[in-house]
């Protein structure tokens, strides 16, 4: 009999501890990703032409984040330990869509498949750098650390001074170019949330002065601020040209 109910137990999902903060932070990006993913999708019925598409990438990042999340709050559960692979699994499939949301909204505009295929290799040296860094290179996380971030200041160039900013400026286009901006600030400001929590790793600048397990916190934030932001701004945008049109 206990050998079925252990076996049984397998079955079901890891319950969250009362006080485990971080679980709990999984447990409500999950459901936060969930709820976005059925409001961009719903959403997508009220826009016109072209811009379904891009709802459409709204949802796909929130809903490929929420079926991550469901399996990272069970990891986090069992084993109280970073699901550091669902984690980086997630971002490789979601920031290149992101660089997809950019490619589209300038698409009218003149932006080239090449601007998108720069865009995701600079997300995939970020992203492939930083997962070295942390694990198989964990000691090192620093230089690791550093070789991402050149990365990621390659995106954020792109968007504040190089060729997607000088489309977005030639597209005489206000709305468009107030949702470009915000798009932009997401770069520059919501995505320097996750060098934040890197950096809190046993071997991070930031060791000792903020928690470890903080990591997984700072990362589910920057997840929700990111993710349903980006997603948000988009929506505003779609909205406003059906509507204008
Ligand atoms: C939806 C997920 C998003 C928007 C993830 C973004 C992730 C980053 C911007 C990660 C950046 C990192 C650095 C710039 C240096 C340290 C390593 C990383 C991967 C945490």
């Amino acid at each position: 009999m206990d050998v079925l109910l252990n076996n049984f137990d397998g079955l079901f999902l890891a319950n969250l501890q009362p006080g485990d903060y971080v679980g709990f932070t999984f447990f409500i990006g999950s459901m936060a990703m969930a709820a976005a993913t059925v409001f961009f999708f719903v959403q997508m019925s009220q826009v016109s032409g072209k811009w379904k598409d891009s709802m459409l990438v709204s949802g796909l990042i929130t809903f490929i984040a929420a079926v991550h999340y469901y399996y990272m709050r069970d990891f986090w559960a069992e084993n109280q330990m970073s699901p550091t692979e669902f984690r980086y699994i997630d971002w490789i499939l979601t920031v290149p869509l992101m660089c997809v949301e950019f490619y589209l909204i300038l698409r009218a505009f003149g932006a080239k498949a090449s601007l998108l295929w720069k865009m995701i290799f600079y997300s995939l040296l970020m992203l492939v750098a930083g997962y070295l860094g942390e694990t198989v290179f964990r000691d090192q996380s620093p230089l690791w650390g550093f070789i991402s971030t050149i990365g990621y200041v390659m995106i954020a160039y792109e968007v504040w001074f190089g060729s997607a900013k000088q489309l977005a400026s030639g597209s005489n286009d206000p709305v468009l170019q107030k949702a470009f901006s915000t798009l932009g600030w997401f770069i520059f400001a919501g995505w320097a949330i996750y060098p934040i929590g890197y950096m809190t790793i046993e071997t991070g600048w930031l060791a000792g002065m903020i928690p470890g397990n903080a990591m997984d916190i700072i990362y589910n934030i920057g997840d929700a601020v990111n993710k349903i932001g980006f997603g948000l701004v988009i929506y505003t945008l779609a909205i406003s040209k059906t509507q204008h049109a």
